[in-house]
């Protein structure tokens, strides 16, 4: 039995004083959801086992290239940002585990992994970082890191990702994901051909220190920190890279990577459709990448996301697999509390995604019945299934309304307590 950090009395009786009610409203749904053919409980046990990874920057507060405001309590290292993990996988019981940065989170990987152990916590994909220099770091990736001119300073990323495969290997990941910034912000700067042909020649030699049973993430985005061109812009140029390296190559989708109004969910379909969809980094967008709460601009495209990654699981498409992770960036609220509450809400987005009926969708679509067709999506998004959500936490162990227990457990005054105020001022994590 793990270990808990929110005691696990306090969750008990938050639970009892919202069972009855909970029960009551679960059944209400379950008759509703009879009358369309759905088993309610079907459904829940499918939630239960949904899990999206907590990315280690995203319980630190972000920023942006203007400033930094720290919050109370800030995770002063790995082992700090682990805990917090620990209290979002106990209240939601749908995050079991982490994504780590390196260098950000480097440290001794068995005591990495003793420290996630004690909570019940594994290790989701390992994330390298060539858009930032390091401490000590000999050349700079001022001017790109996988695509660079120089020789020497691919060779030092090259060499900085086949290091995070090692340490990966230690901590039980299966998978390393690769985003750079590499690009430029002149028209005329870089020669484009000969910057993509040296990232994939660099990419190439990471793919090659692979272990058998990893896969290589490789994410794209359209623009920033380059302004003008950027080496993995689009899913386009993220597929040809996967096609290039081979088997173990795939797309990573990050939802804010796109230009406003940009068919994610067609993206997905795409990619699903030449078994290239390697996983997903949620958070919701207004204007670019702002890694804001999955869910809270457009949940709707959320919901057609999963419709599409359902259709393929309940298909039974081959090697469909993808991983599901947070990449979000808390500025004005507790990271707790938003990675909370965003974990809930990719997981809303799956359930409703489930209630979809799909035989009559195929009918109204074969039938060019575009408004019943519409509709068909329309009358899954719209049923509330949070009584399922609730009710998979409350079977689970989580915590029928993660936030309310999570305040009510002073978890964020007692850490503020214990952790230093850190400063202010510099960027974020953007
Ligand atoms: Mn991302």
């Amino acid at each position: 039995m793990s270990e808990t950090i929110i005691s696990a009395d306090l969750v008990a009786s938050h639970n009892a004083a919202r069972k009855a009610d909970l029960e009551r409203d679960y059944q209400s749904l379950g008759e509703r959801l009879d009358r369309r053919g759905i088993a309610i409980d079907a459904i829940r046990a499918k939630v239960e086992k949904f899990a999206v990874a907590i990315p280690s920057w995203g319980v630190g507060t972000g920023g942006t290239r203007f400033a930094r405001f720290p919050g109370a309590g800030e995770p002063r290292d790995i082992f700090d940002k682990i805990e917090d993990c620990a209290v979002i996988s106990q209240l939601t019981q749908a995050t079991p585990t982490v994504s780590l940065h390196i260098p950000w989170d480097k440290a001794d990987p068995n005591r990495l992994k003793q420290a996630a152990s004690r909570f019940g916590l594994g290790f989701d994909a390992m994330n390298s970082n060539t858009f930032s220099d390091a401490r000590d770091q000999k050349l700079s990736y001022k001017f790109g890191s996988l695509s660079h001119a120089d020789a020497g300073t691919r060779r030092q990323a090259v060499e900085h990702n086949l290091e995070c495969i090692e340490i990966g290997k230690t901590l039980g990941s299966k998978a390393l994901t690769v985003w750079i910034g590499d690009g430029s912000n002149f028209p005329g700067q870089v020669n484009f051909a000969k910057a993509f042909e040296r990232y994939l020649d660099a990419m190439k030699e990471i793919y090659a220190g692979l272990p058998a049973d990893w896969k290589l993430f490789s994410e794209h985005k359209m623009y920033e920190p380059a302004f003008y061109s950027t080496v993995v812009q689009d899913w386009g140029t993220n597929y040809l890279i996967a096609k290039e390296l081979g088997d173990k190559a795939f797309c990573l989708v990050d939802l804010g990577h796109h230009a406003p109004n940009v068919n994610i969910e067609m993206i997905v379909s795409r990619l699903i459709q030449f078994k290239k969809l390697g996983g997903f980094h949620f958070n919701d967008s207004k204007y670019g990448d702002d890694d804001l709460d999955a869910g809270s601009i457009d949940p709707y495209r959320l919901f057609l996301v999963f419709n599409e990654l359902v259709n393929a699981e309940l298909s039974g498409a081959e090697g469909f697999d993808p991983a599901h992770m947070l990449d979000q960036s808390h500025n004005v609220t507790d990271p707790i509390e938003s990675l909370m509450l965003s974990a809930v809400e990719v997981q809303r987005a799956y359930a409703q995604a489930l209630l979809v009926d799909r035989k009559a969708l195929e009918g109204f679509q074969d039938g060019n019945d575009a408004l019943m067709a519409t509709q068909t999506l329309k009358a899954a998004y719209r049923t509330d299934v949070e009584p399922i959500l609730a009710m998979a936490r409350l079977k689970t162990g989580g915590a029928i309304d993660p936030v309310v227990a999570y305040r009510a457990a002073g978890y964020r005054a007692k850490v503020a307590a214990e952790r230093p105020a850190v400063a202010g001022g510099s960027g974020g994590i953007v």
